[in-house]
């Protein structure tokens, strides 16, 4: 019985995946036991001065997935992960893996809103969270949105400071007693590879983040053609930048892709570029991942760190636009070779190989990790657009699921009939056959890589008392490529200041990153025909004004 709110594969589609050996039909948490045996000895993990072992990895995540199931949690629960770049992140991962818990991958940022209502849409038992991260209390934020949550949930805490209540993740996870009897239970128990493994979040024009359930069997082709396409082996050693729950780092191939290969998966806490160099020149790394505003603050950086970072073989930079000819300063600045990506959690990941001329690496976003790929392009009016021209990109295949989780009415636009999904991005694709990103139809602001859904904000900002109307559209910005001005419309009578706008959105429980940086109180608010607010219009108010 699949999971209600999951659209499935047509049975012809899942019939030809597997025939075709996309789909294996192994859950996720028995490949770390065929890691731990063919490289039980190699550095798996390292966090800071923690180092894990293929096998005490393992076992550790075995540890604590018989401790959740044990605390009353049952397979197919779902459960909020919400931790910083740590080891304990890749151990609850694989535990949740093997138990059959879903984890649904939140990001550091996430606050009471974006917990609460995807909490409630997976009906979550569980959060996972640290005691504190960058001076805020995320047990604490666990407690508030546990109590907002539907059913009850639990709340696992990584961290030195944990309450009595919450269950300690670092002494559940402690490996002790008999690994290998251990390892039958669990696999007793496992999942089925057609169950969904985890819930990944997308950014979108709804007013939360959409969730993607993505299948053991899907995930798992998902790293191994990324990992092959990059050309990862028992030699990589990969250095975890971006938020570790972004499927970018995750599995693309990122943690997955370098454990799945025999490599050594290196947790950094920050982006910052003194913190990434020490990391490199300390543990050797040869490949890394980052959205073009993090690469490019390495490559200025670069020219003065007094770090050695020759280890370093390739940079995959992905997730917002760049351009070409701060493409080709990226490899030569880094000393490596770059390659782009372009991906969705939604699914298809197309990637410059590490081979691919320079024109290709620097003025594409590459072609399909998997042959199995479909690719149209299409007009406004749906239509196939001429070979070379400029459309909308839509797609399906093994790792692109068929729908977004338990909403059918949101599916109908963002599906088509016969199950192509509508990336909302411009395309263009070159006689060579790759793909060259030109923008986008969705309504969503890019910052830095973290994608905003304007009507999240939108939402919020009209429960205001003194709003009438709101608009958030991005303002271009030369570091983090775009961030969000929000439109107002004001009430008759009433004043708004931007640092009153922030506070207010602060308080709703707004991730930090999605707060507006700029507010514009305007009288003529400008709308479409059928009296939707005129974004083009807004837009061209904030390029039209002269420069400061
Ligand atoms: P998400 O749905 O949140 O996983 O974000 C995926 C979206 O990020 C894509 O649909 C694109 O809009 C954008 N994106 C990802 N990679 C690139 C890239 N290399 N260039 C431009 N946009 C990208
Ligand atoms: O932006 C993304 O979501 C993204 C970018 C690069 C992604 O999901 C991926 C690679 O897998």
């Amino acid at each position: 019985m699949p999971r209600a709110g999951v659209v499935p594969w047509p049975e012809e589609a899942a019939r030809t995946y597997r025939a075709a050996g996309c789909w294996r039909g192994h859950p996720l948490g028995t490949y770390m036991w065929d890691w731990a045996e063919r490289w039980p000895d190699r550095t798996a993990l390292v966090d800071g001065a923690q180092r894990l072992t293929y096998a005490e990895l393992a076992e550790s995540a075995d540890v604590l997935a018989e401790a959740m199931l044990g605390n009353g949690l049952v397979p197919g629960d779902a459960t909020l992960v919400q931790l910083p770049n740590c080891a304990e992140f890749v151990v609850v991962t694989l535990a949740c893996f093997r138990a059959g818990i879903l984890p649904v991958m939140m990001l550091p940022p996430h606050r009471e809103h974006e917990l609460t209502s995807i909490g409630a849409h997976v009906r979550a038992k569980a959060l996972v969270v640290p005691d504190s991260w960058r001076g805020y209390d995320h047990q604490d934020l666990a407690y508030r949105v546990a109590a907002d949550l539907p059913e009850p949930a639990q709340v696992w805490v990584v961290g030195d400071d944990v309450r009595r209540e919450s269950a300690d993740v670092r002494r559940l996870s402690r490996r002790d007693g008999d690994a290998q009897a251990r390892r039958r239970r669990l696999d007793e128990r496992a999942p089925a590879s057609s169950e969904v493994a985890l819930f990944l979040l997308s950014g979108g024009t709804t007013s939360v983040p959409k969730v993607i359930s993505r299948t053991h069997d899907d995930y798992e082709y998902n790293i191994r053609r990324t990992a092959d396409v990059c050309g990862l082996g028992t030699d990589t050693v990969y250095l975890t930048v971006l938020p570790a729950g972004h499927n970018f780092p995750l599995a693309s191939p990122g943690i997955l892709g370098t454990l799945y290969s025999g490599g050594r998966v290196v947790m950094a806490p920050s982006p910052r570029p003194e913190g990434v160099f020490a990391a490199i020149e300390a543990e050797g790394v040869t490949d890394t991942s980052a959205v073009p505003a993090v690469a490019l603050r390495w490559a200025e950086a670069a020219a003065t760190t007094p770090r050695d970072v020759s280890s370093l073989r390739h940079v995959h930079v992905g997730g917002s636009m760049l351009s070409p000819e701060v493409a080709a300063g990226i490899g030569p600045a880094l000393g490596c070779r770059l390659q782009q990506v372009y991906g969705m959690a939604e699914g298809l990941i197309c990637y410059t190989r590490p081979d691919a001329p320079d024109a290709v690496a620097h003025g594409t976003q590459g072609r399909p990790v998997s042959p199995y790929d479909e690719l149209l392009v299409v007009d406004p009016d749906g239509r196939p657009v001429r070979p070379g021209e400029v459309g909308e990109m839509l797609t399906r295949g093994p790792y692109t699921p068929r729908g977004y989780f338990g909403v059918p009415e949101q599916n109908r636009v963002s599906f088509t009939p016969d199950g192509w999904f509508r990336t909302g991005d411009l395309v263009r694709i070159t006689p060579d056959g790759d793909v060259v990103v030109c923008g986008r139809v969705k309504d969503l602001i890019n910052r830095g890589g973290e994608k905003i859904a304007a009507g999240e904000i939108e939402t919020l900002a009209q429960e205001m008392p003194e709003v009438a109307e709101a608009a958030a559209v991005a303002v271009p910005d030369p570091v983090v490529g775009e961030r969000v001005c929000l439109f107002v419309r004001l009430h008759p009578g009433h004043d708004l200041t931007l640092d009153g706008l922030r506070e207010v959105l602060t308080g709703r429980g707004l991730a930090a990153f999605k707060i507006p940086e700029r507010l514009e109180v305007v009288e003529d608010f400008p709308h479409t025909p059928v009296g939707k607010p005129d974004k083009k219009v807004l837009r061209g108010l904030l390029l039209s004004e002269t420069p400061v």
